[in-house]
């Protein structure tokens, strides 16, 4: 069974802290079944931001990007579930709030891109490089869940 699974890093930006909407997008994760099995309070070095955001730093908004990740305390997740990469994308709703359905995450909490409250891998490498870049591997707890069977046939 746990083969099939793959792990998500899924930091809650300083604006998800901010506006007290921890225990809320926990709650969702948890409800869908997903596992959690690493999680942390953390101030994000712009160091970190570089690398997790390699990727945009050729963008307009890139610096404003950084500045805001580091403004404040974050929550790093890691979940874990079938296809949760792509699961949890779809419960967090499009990059701009303006474009995401009401019911999810984004399309509820947020109005701007600029402060849209949470973070997902887009792919399951991203995933991978998001974990190793977060946590240290004593930080993620491979448990046995009593409801197992009953969330996976
Ligand atoms: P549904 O679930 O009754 O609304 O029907 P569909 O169209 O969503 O799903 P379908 O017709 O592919 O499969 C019917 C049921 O068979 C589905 O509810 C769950 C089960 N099923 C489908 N694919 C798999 C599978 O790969 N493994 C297992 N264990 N069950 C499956
Ligand atoms: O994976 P996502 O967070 O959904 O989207 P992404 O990887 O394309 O962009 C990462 C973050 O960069 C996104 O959550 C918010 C910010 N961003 C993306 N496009 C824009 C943006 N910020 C501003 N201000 N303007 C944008 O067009």
């Amino acid at each position: 069974l746990l083969s099939l699974f793959i792990n998500l890093t899924h930091p809650l930006k300083p604006d998800g802290v901010q506006r007290r909407l921890v225990g809320e997008i926990i709650r969702r994760f948890e409800r869908k079944g997903f596992k959690l099995v690493g999680m942390k309070l953390l101030q994000a070095s712009e160091e970190q931001l570089r690398q997790h955001y390699r990727d945009l730093r050729e963008k307009p908004f890139y610096s404003g990007l950084v500045k805001y990740m580091s403004s404040g305390p974050i929550v790093a997740m890691v979940w874990q579930g079938l296809d949760v990469v792509k699961t949890a994308r779809k419960m967090l709703g499009e990059t701009n709030p303006a474009d995401s359905l009401p019911g999810t995450i984004r399309g509820d909490y947020c109005v701007e891109v600029g402060r849209n409250v949470i973070h997902g891998s887009d792919s399951v490498e991203s995933a991978q490089r998001e974990i190793s870049l977060w946590f240290k591997h004593h930080e993620l707890f491979c448990w046995e869940e009593c409801s197992e069977h009953w969330i996976y046939a």
